[in-house]
């Protein structure tokens, strides 16, 4: 099943039209005439990194594991249906956004045009004009990296607007517009929804007496430390400076508990490194708890009882669970 590798144009001189993206290309020929491929692939080379697979059903496998950033599918085949790949590249997702140039012979103007209706990207026809292929295989590499660096972006600000940078735990507006969803989900379901308040005790005189960026050291590392205490499903975020909420789906105010007294003690119990670990300082928490009470409660007086059951820990003297 091996591929037919020829990387003969990682250095290739010519290479100058695609020079605002640093390099080549990596490009999958999927061609099983050898004569066909050959000469593809040696002028492609001016340029890129080109393997070479003649088995369609092979090459979307290494289409799906190889980082390509161009297929070239030639659509007359001696053995195979090259349009049957160029339609499940379209739709398996590690596929779906690599392009793809068709090739044909004149006569297949049929298949082409069916090629084109299902997600093929560009074509050429034979003979193939060297000029013209190395062109167009520019242009799709060209577009699909800038695709993939629009998507990138997105992506980072998605994740910036739902994330706190400090702690990497999500940040108060994503919880208050998910707590929502995650209420109905639970009275729809029939599940119970639990939900504590965190908040660090005495947490100005930490940053008073050992500074403010130790302050944000126990930040970071109380945040590490309920990641590990919870689920995959449950949902963290810091809420506000040192208050930090933890929904917990289907899970009942008995669990509950008991995850927020192992969290508690998981604090209290390890001391805190600040000063890049010169120094250790006991830390401890406070927690509110409870739970999704009927259907339809508003999440706000949900946050409102975690918070007067956390109001209590602290008046009871801190370092505790309430309920
Ligand atoms: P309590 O036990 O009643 O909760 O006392 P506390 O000192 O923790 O409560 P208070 O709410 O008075 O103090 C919270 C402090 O947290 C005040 C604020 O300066 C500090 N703080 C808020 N955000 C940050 C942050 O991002 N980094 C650091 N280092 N401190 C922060
Ligand atoms: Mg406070
Ligand atoms: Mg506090
Ligand atoms: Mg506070």
């Amino acid at each position: 099943r091996a591929i037919t590798s020829l990387e003969i144009g990682m250095h290739a001189p010519e290479r100058t039209a695609v020079a605002d993206t640093g390099k080549g290309g990596r490009i999958l020929l999927v061609d099983d005439r050898q004569s066909s491929y050959e000469r593809l692939a040696t002028l492609l080379a001016a340029e890129h990194t080109v393997d070479v697979e003649p088995n369609p059903t092979e090459a979307l496998f290494h289409a799906a594991e190889g980082n390509y950033d161009l297929l070239i599918v030639s659509l007359d085949l001696n053995n195979f249906d090259g349009l049957r790949l160029c339609s499940q590249a379209r739709s398996l997702e590690r596929t779906r956004h690599v392009p793809i140039l068709a090739i044909a012979d004149p006569e297949n103007s049929t298949r082409l045009l069916r090629g084109l209706e299902i997600g093929v990207n560009d074509y050429l026809l034979r003979p193939i004009d060297k000029t013209e292929l190395l062109a167009r295989a520019r242009t799709q590499i060209r577009r699909r990296r800038y695709t993939d660096h629009l998507r990138d972006n997105v992506q980072n600000s998605i994740e910036m607007a739902i994330t706190d940078a400090l702690t990497g735990l999500h940040n108060r507006r994503y919880m208050e517009s998910h707590l929502a969803t995650l209420a109905e989900q639970a009275a729809t379901r029939g599940k119970p929804l639990a939900l504590m308040i965190l908040d660090i005790d005495y947490f100005k005189s930490i940053n008073d007496n050992y500074g403010h960026d130790a302050g944000d050291d126990v930040l970071r590392e109380f945040a590490v430390r309920v990641r590990k205490s919870i689920r995959g499903i449950d949902l963290a975020c810091r809420y506000g400076g040192e208050e930090f909420v933890i929904v917990m789906p289907e899970t009942d105010l008995h669990v509950a508990g008991m995850v927020a007294e192992r969290l508690r003690r998981s604090i209290a119990g390890e001391p805190f490194a600040i000063h890049k670990g010169t120094k250790r300082i006991e830390v401890t928490i406070s927690i509110g708890l409870t739970t999704l009470e009927q259907k339809g409660e508003a999440v706000a007086d949900v946050l409102k009882r975690a918070d007067t059951a956390l109001y209590r820990a602290k008046h009871d003297g801190r370092n505790r669970v309430v309920s």
